[in-house]
């Protein structure tokens, strides 16, 4: 083991798979290993995520610039880190959070937050000769190291692209293949499926943000029925491949209504939640996502109520991997599972402390990418540490998110 202790910092504006500018960080130790990492971006942010602060200079990327969360890297984070020692990572974290006297981190911002403290973490990895899995799994007191099964987003719907699709993410998750590779394959078999289906109807084929297709559809539902016959087709059963949804409801919420946007149809908690009811009994999901929203606490105590018994109910928008956040919805029996994203936080610390949380209440956890993502591959190896179990990174389609599953590949070749 070399001397981990942090020599330098650096922060980057680099740019994200829509074009849009965001914070990366180099963190070199005195043995000469270094960590690089690049904060991803959501475009149906949670209201109670931690601030994504960006300069507001319209001269600039359209306001998206970043350059006052690199400064912020550059200099406070800089100075509070350096001659720490990296393989303190709860130190380190605590000591960039005191940084920060807002409520939701808005003067440093939990992008500049975020790529240093897994900076960090991938440096530490390194001077200590440990793959990054294997060092956040002893951070994180994994018992095992456990590859994640991929809920992966064929259709893209909602904020995600422009069709006339309410529902955010239309999933696939095989459950009946024996390894991560195996259930990857089977996914991809199924996507081109989707597409030669889509191309025969003289549908749309262009991809949305997270690489999934895009067509417009007589109904949401429709989506639905047509991923079954892609399954079908590629020569699967829903048996072996279930489907999971993340309506992303939270953007649909206005003065405790839910006005779906794109077909401009309003409904109430109660109805959607008969509406999931219906699909459920109809199609094979598992899972459904931010089914009502954020701030909906009530229309979460009956979907829970109703249907937690028959399915995975993950809260994203809800909880924004925040320990406080869940610990409500803990007491009120919302959800029975939480989606991780770390920068709706700001800290690797933060993050697994939130999923020690879950666990330690029987929540199950979803690792996350963000809609606006680039080539960074940490959630692969957070999935594998924390032994999530399941994995949410897009189609395999558009290098962001074929990085999170090459790097899960290469990972269980290695263990
Ligand atoms: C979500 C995410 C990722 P975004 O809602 O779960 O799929 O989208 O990053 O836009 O919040
Ligand atoms: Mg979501």
């Amino acid at each position: 083991m070399g001397n981990c202790e942090i020599v330098s910092v650096a922060g980057f504006e680099l740019i994200d798979s829509r074009g849009n500018p965001t914070t990366a960080a180099r963190v070199v130790l005195a043995d000469k290993s270094e960590g690089f990492a690049i904060a991803p971006s959501g475009a149906s942010t949670g209201m109670y995520e931690a601030y994504e602060l960006r300069d507001g200079d319209k001269r600039r990327y359209g306001g998206k610039g970043v350059r006052h969360a690199v400064d912020n890297i550059n200099t406070k984070i800089a100075n509070a880190i350096i001659g720490k020692k990296a393989c303190n990572q709860r130190e380190i974290d605590e000591a960039i959070i005191a940084l920060d006297k807002s409520k939701n981190k808005s003067e440093i911002g939990a992008n500049a937050m975020l790529s240093v403290s897994l900076a960090v973490a991938k440096a530490a990895a390194q001077s200590l000769g440990k793959p990054l899995y294997k060092y956040v799994s002893e951070l994180f007191g994994s018992e095992a190291l456990t590859l994640p099964r991929p809920m992966m987003n064929i259709l893209n719907g909602g904020a995600h692209a422009s069709n006339n699709i309410d529902i955010q993410e239309f999933m696939i998750v095989p459950v009946a293949q024996e390894n991560f590779a195996e259930g990857l394959r089977v996914c991809a078999e199924i996507y081109h499926a989707l597409g030669r289906l889509l191309k025969e109807r003289n549908l749309a084929c262009g991809v949305g943000d997270e690489g999934g297709f895009a067509p417009n559809l007589a109904s949401d539902e429709e989506a639905i029925a047509l991923i079954c016959e892609a399954i079908m087709v590629a020569g699967y059963t829903t048996n072996e491949v279930k489907i999971a949804l993340d309506v992303a409801s939270s953007e649909w919420y206005q003065e405790g209504k839910y006005i779906l946007p794109k077909r401009d149809v309003e409904k109430s908690a109660e109805q959607l939640i008969d509406y999931y009811r219906l699909l459920i009994d109809k199609y094979p999901i598992i899972s459904i996502e931010d089914g009502v929203a954020e701030e909906d606490w009530s229309g979460w105590q009956k979907l829970t109520a109703e249907l937690g018994n028959k399915i995975q109910l993950v809260g994203d928008d809800l909880f924004v991997t925040n320990v406080q956040r869940l610990k409500k919805g803990i007491e009120l029996g919302a959800g029975n599972c939480i989606l991780i994203k770390p920068n709706q936080i700001g800290t690797l610390t933060e993050t697994l402390d939130v999923m020690l949380l879950a666990k330690q209440n029987g929540y199950k956890a979803v690792m996350s990418h963000r809609s606006g993502e680039s080539e960074d591959s940490t959630i692969a190896d957070l999935a594998v540490a924390t032994a999530a179990g399941q994995i949410k990174t897009g189609a395999p389609c558009r290098s962001d998110r074929t990085a999170k599953y090459n790097r899960l590949l290469i990972i269980e070749s290695e263990i």
